[in-house]
Protein backbone atom coordinates (compact mmCIF):
# COMPACT_ATOMS: atom_id res chain seq x y z
CA UNK A 1 0.00 0.00 0.00
CA UNK A 2 1.60 3.68 -0.94
CA UNK A 3 1.52 6.09 1.97
CA UNK A 4 -0.82 8.16 -0.12
CA UNK A 5 -3.29 5.79 -0.15
CA UNK A 6 -2.79 5.12 3.62
CA UNK A 7 -3.00 8.72 4.64
CA UNK A 8 -6.18 8.74 2.32
CA UNK A 9 -7.73 5.32 3.71
CA UNK A 10 -6.67 6.75 7.39
CA UNK A 11 -8.53 10.08 6.98
CA UNK A 12 -11.77 8.92 5.35
CA UNK A 13 -12.16 6.12 8.44
CA UNK A 14 -11.69 8.85 11.17
CA UNK A 15 -13.88 10.99 9.36
CA UNK A 16 -16.61 8.03 9.14
CA UNK A 17 -15.90 7.24 12.19
CA UNK A 18 -17.92 10.27 13.72
CA UNK A 19 -21.05 9.41 11.65
CA UNK A 20 -23.77 6.71 12.70
CA UNK A 21 -22.81 3.48 10.08
CA UNK A 22 -25.76 2.81 8.12
CA UNK A 23 -25.58 -0.48 8.89
CA UNK A 24 -26.76 -0.04 12.34
CA UNK A 25 -23.36 -0.52 14.31
CA UNK A 26 -22.99 1.60 16.50
CA UNK A 27 -19.87 0.58 17.92
CA UNK A 28 -18.65 2.64 21.04
CA UNK A 29 -21.37 5.32 20.83
CA UNK A 30 -23.28 6.79 24.15
CA UNK A 31 -26.61 8.49 24.27
CA UNK A 32 -28.54 10.18 26.60
CA UNK A 33 -31.18 12.24 27.18
CA UNK A 34 -32.52 14.98 29.91
CA UNK A 35 -35.77 16.10 30.64
CA UNK A 36 -36.11 19.60 31.06
CA UNK A 37 -38.61 20.80 33.61
CA UNK A 38 -39.51 24.33 34.73
CA UNK A 39 -42.69 26.44 35.97
CA UNK A 40 -43.64 26.36 32.07
CA UNK A 41 -40.49 25.72 30.22
CA UNK A 42 -40.21 21.64 28.84
CA UNK A 43 -37.69 20.12 26.87
CA UNK A 44 -36.56 17.01 25.73
CA UNK A 45 -32.84 17.50 25.10
CA UNK A 46 -31.16 14.26 23.24
CA UNK A 47 -27.19 13.43 23.34
CA UNK A 48 -25.29 11.42 21.30
CA UNK A 49 -21.48 10.80 20.89
CA UNK A 50 -20.50 8.58 17.86
CA UNK A 51 -16.89 7.38 19.28
CA UNK A 52 -14.01 9.03 22.14
CA UNK A 53 -13.02 12.72 20.17
CA UNK A 54 -15.80 12.85 18.03
CA UNK A 55 -18.34 15.98 18.39
CA UNK A 56 -21.45 15.38 20.71
CA UNK A 57 -24.59 15.79 18.85
CA UNK A 58 -27.41 17.91 20.91
CA UNK A 59 -31.01 17.80 19.51
CA UNK A 60 -34.05 18.35 21.21
CA UNK A 61 -37.07 20.86 21.69
CA UNK A 62 -38.06 23.38 24.27
CA UNK A 63 -41.53 24.85 24.72
CA UNK A 64 -42.48 27.51 26.74
CA UNK A 65 -40.06 30.00 26.23
CA UNK A 66 -40.29 33.53 25.15
CA UNK A 67 -39.75 34.84 21.89
CA UNK A 68 -35.85 35.11 21.17
CA UNK A 69 -32.64 34.01 22.18
CA UNK A 70 -31.65 31.75 25.57
CA UNK A 71 -28.88 30.88 26.89
CA UNK A 72 -28.18 27.36 27.36
CA UNK A 73 -25.19 25.24 28.68
CA UNK A 74 -24.25 22.31 30.68
CA UNK A 75 -23.61 23.23 34.16
CA UNK A 76 -21.37 21.10 36.29
CA UNK A 77 -23.71 19.22 38.74
CA UNK A 78 -26.61 16.98 37.96
CA UNK A 79 -28.09 18.00 41.70
CA UNK A 80 -31.29 19.73 41.07
CA UNK A 81 -32.29 19.71 44.78
CA UNK A 82 -32.96 22.86 45.32
CA UNK A 83 -34.25 23.31 41.38
CA UNK A 84 -31.66 24.91 38.87
CA UNK A 85 -30.28 26.35 41.41
CA UNK A 86 -28.13 23.96 42.53
CA UNK A 87 -26.75 22.63 39.28
CA UNK A 88 -23.91 24.71 40.10
CA UNK A 89 -21.60 27.34 37.39
CA UNK A 90 -21.14 26.31 33.89
CA UNK A 91 -19.34 23.08 33.52
CA UNK A 92 -15.82 24.80 33.04
CA UNK A 93 -13.18 21.72 33.89
CA UNK A 94 -9.99 24.07 32.07
CA UNK A 95 -11.22 27.40 34.57
CA UNK A 96 -11.75 29.53 31.00
CA UNK A 97 -13.51 32.62 30.67
CA UNK A 98 -17.18 32.05 29.68
CA UNK A 99 -17.73 32.28 25.67
CA UNK A 100 -19.29 31.76 22.41
CA UNK A 101 -19.27 27.98 21.27
CA UNK A 102 -17.05 28.82 18.47
CA UNK A 103 -14.44 30.28 20.89
CA UNK A 104 -10.96 28.07 20.92
CA UNK A 105 -11.02 29.46 24.86
CA UNK A 106 -14.51 29.13 26.67
CA UNK A 107 -16.58 27.23 28.96
CA UNK A 108 -16.99 23.33 28.49
CA UNK A 109 -20.35 23.64 28.71
CA UNK A 110 -20.80 27.46 26.62
CA UNK A 111 -23.80 25.95 23.98
CA UNK A 112 -24.51 29.78 23.44
CA UNK A 113 -28.64 30.13 22.35
CA UNK A 114 -31.15 28.58 21.75
CA UNK A 115 -33.70 30.71 19.47
CA UNK A 116 -37.62 30.70 20.26
CA UNK A 117 -39.96 31.37 17.75
CA UNK A 118 -43.70 33.10 17.90
CA UNK A 119 -44.53 30.15 19.88
CA UNK A 120 -42.42 29.94 22.28
CA UNK A 121 -40.34 26.61 21.25
CA UNK A 122 -36.59 25.95 20.04
CA UNK A 123 -35.61 23.27 18.27
CA UNK A 124 -32.05 22.31 18.65
CA UNK A 125 -29.48 20.49 16.38
CA UNK A 126 -26.39 21.02 17.57
CA UNK A 127 -22.58 19.28 16.98
CA UNK A 128 -20.23 20.41 19.86
CA UNK A 129 -16.42 19.40 19.47
CA UNK A 130 -15.99 20.49 23.26
CA UNK A 131 -18.24 17.89 24.88
CA UNK A 132 -17.35 14.36 25.91
CA UNK A 133 -19.78 11.75 26.86
CA UNK A 134 -16.78 9.00 28.57
CA UNK A 135 -13.92 9.68 30.98
CA UNK A 136 -13.29 12.42 33.75
CA UNK A 137 -14.55 15.10 31.65
CA UNK A 138 -17.91 13.41 30.81
CA UNK A 139 -21.27 15.68 30.95
CA UNK A 140 -22.94 12.46 32.02
CA UNK A 141 -24.87 12.77 35.35
CA UNK A 142 -24.56 16.90 34.93
CA UNK A 143 -27.20 19.27 34.11
CA UNK A 144 -28.67 21.20 30.58
CA UNK A 145 -30.08 24.77 31.83
CA UNK A 146 -31.73 26.94 29.63
CA UNK A 147 -32.38 30.57 30.93
CA UNK A 148 -34.58 33.52 31.03
CA UNK A 149 -32.48 35.80 28.60
CA UNK A 150 -29.69 35.66 25.97
CA UNK A 151 -26.30 34.92 26.37
CA UNK A 152 -24.33 37.72 25.59
CA UNK A 153 -21.19 34.75 24.51
CA UNK A 154 -18.60 37.14 26.86
CA UNK A 155 -19.14 40.16 24.80
CA UNK A 156 -21.51 42.15 26.41
CA UNK A 157 -18.95 43.92 28.93
CA UNK A 158 -21.37 43.35 31.98
CA UNK A 159 -19.41 42.19 35.13
CA UNK A 160 -21.13 38.66 34.71
CA UNK A 161 -20.58 38.24 30.70
CA UNK A 162 -17.17 36.71 31.12
CA UNK A 163 -18.28 34.25 34.45
CA UNK A 164 -21.88 33.10 32.76
CA UNK A 165 -22.74 35.21 29.55
CA UNK A 166 -25.40 37.35 31.93
CA UNK A 167 -28.24 35.28 30.96
CA UNK A 168 -30.64 35.20 33.53
CA UNK A 169 -32.87 32.85 35.63
CA UNK A 170 -32.41 29.41 34.77
CA UNK A 171 -35.93 28.52 33.54
CA UNK A 172 -35.62 24.97 33.19
CA UNK A 173 -32.88 22.50 33.35
CA UNK A 174 -32.69 18.46 33.64
CA UNK A 175 -30.08 15.63 34.54
CA UNK A 176 -28.02 14.06 31.68
CA UNK A 177 -28.25 10.79 31.95
CA UNK A 178 -27.85 7.46 29.60
CA UNK A 179 -29.89 6.43 27.14
CA UNK A 180 -30.63 3.28 25.04
CA UNK A 181 -29.20 3.09 22.18
CA UNK A 182 -31.45 3.04 19.30
CU1 LIG B 1 -26.56 28.20 32.16
ZN1 LIG C 1 -20.06 29.62 30.39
Amino acid sequence: MSPVYFLISFIFLSVESCQPNSRGYSGSSVKAVAVLTGERVKGIITFTQENVGCPVLVTGEITGLSKGLHGFHVHEFGDLTNGCTSAGGHFNPFEQDHGAPRDRFRHVGDLGNVVAGNYGVARIYLSDPFLTMSGPLSILGRAIVVHAGEDDLGRGGHPLSKKSGNSGARVACGVIGLAKKK
